[in-house]
């Protein structure tokens, strides 16, 4: 019989990807998607053997009943409010989805399925502005906003749930990692559309943030394979993932606008409606551990992945 897998956040950039690599290995995979009135076009159209549950992160029946549904051998807990600005403006409901939320469907699995392995989409935000060079798994937490304040609780409650109740529930602290199917907000996203759409004459300027601001920029293909191998462990643990090099965003649109033979600097101005109200200024991961426990290696370059994400977005900007 096939393993089942129950992904939250299956409509996201992380929940297609790593549908789309549990089918592919022969999963039988759930994934819960929130109701909505209409539906427009989603990251997981295509994949037409996966199952939709609706529910939500806020509400513990919908998780309960999903539980039950799914039956599952797997639970990733990806569903989170994950944008850092947005998480300033609503600090309550971030605090209730992205780390609520995870104890919500600890208790589902603790409830009905306690054998299932449990893996919480964790984040290199913990470490805020760490005073560690690379951050690992020893580093101190310090988050800066709300939505690091609430994936941090989100982190001591697995590591709570494994404790107390001797669950297989672990931690993917996960630097940032980006692909064609990144939120346009996000900033390489918004980077690698804004080259293409002003070198198709679209657009004229590219208005962004902070440029000084450092972040280790992964692909997210590499880094659902690593969430994937953390629940195929003997025994739960912890792991960092990124590529252990860092860029500035000054770097990133560099290497952007290259791509459609411009230069960047004539194109994109500073606008500080997209400085934040605390700033984490560079994270920079250590994976030794990973290399090491996991045997878990990233396979695409930064610059591999931002030309990826330019040729991505003039497809879609010429196909319109
Ligand atoms: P994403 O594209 O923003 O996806 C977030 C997902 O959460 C979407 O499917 C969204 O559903 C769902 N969601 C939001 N609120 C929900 C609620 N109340 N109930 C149920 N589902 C809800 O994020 P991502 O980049 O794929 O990241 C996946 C996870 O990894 C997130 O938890 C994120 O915080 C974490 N993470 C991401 C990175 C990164 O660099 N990408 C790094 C570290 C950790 P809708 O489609 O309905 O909005
Ligand atoms: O792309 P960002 O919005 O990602 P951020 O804040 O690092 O968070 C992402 O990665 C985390 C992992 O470390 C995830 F947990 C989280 O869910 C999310 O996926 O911003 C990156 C940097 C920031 O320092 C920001 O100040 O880019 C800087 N930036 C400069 N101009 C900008 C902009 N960010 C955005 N979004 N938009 C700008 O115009």
């Amino acid at each position: 019989m096939s393993d089942t897998a129950l992904i939250t956040g299956v409509t996201g950039q992380d929940g297609s990807y790593l549908a789309e690599y549990l089918l592919e290995k022969g999963y039988e995979v759930y994934g819960l998607e929130r109701w909505k009135s209409t539906r427009g076009k989603s990251r997981i159209d295509h994949l037409s053997d996966l199952k939709l549950v609706n529910g939500d992160l806020a509400d513990q029946s919908s998780l309960d009943r999903a539980v039950r549904e799914a039956e599952p051998d797997e639970v990733y807990n990806l569903a989170a409010l994950s944008f850092v600005p947005e998480s300033f403006n609503q600090p309550i409901h971030t605090g209730n989805i992205t780390g609520l939320g995870a104890t919500r469907v600890l208790d589902a699995i603790r409830k009905h399925q306690p054998n299932a392995k449990f893996y919480q989409a964790s984040t290199s935000e913990i470490f805020g502005n760490a005073p560690d060079k690379t951050q690992s798994i020893e580093t101190p937490f310090q988050p800066r906003s709300p939505y690091g304040t609430s994936k941090l609780y989100a982190y001591w409650s697995t590591v709570n749930f494994r404790e107390a109740y001797d669950m297989f529930a672990v931690n993917g602290i996960l630097f940032n990692h980006e692909s064609p199917r990144r939120g346009k907000n996000f900033v390489t996203r918004k980077i690698t559309r804004g080259a293409a759409a002003i070198s198709l004459g679209l657009q004229e300027k590219l208005e962004l943030g902070n440029l000084d601001a450092k972040r280790d920029w992964g692909h997210a293909k590499d880094y659902v394979r690593a969430m994937h191998m953390m629940l195929q462990q003997d025994s739960p643990e912890e792991f960092v993932i990124g590529t252990g090099e860092h860029h500035s965003v000054r770097d990133c649109a560099r290497v952007a606008f290259d791509e459609v033979g411009l230069n960047w600097d004539d194109y994109v101005e500073v606008n500080e409606k997209y400085f934040r109200p605390a700033e984490v200024d560079a994270l920079k991961a250590d994976i030794s551990r990973a290399k090491e426990n996991l045997g878990w290696e990233p396979r695409i370059s930064f610059d591999e992945l931002i030309r990826e994400m330019v040729q991505a977005d003039l497809e879609q900007l010429q196909d319109k």
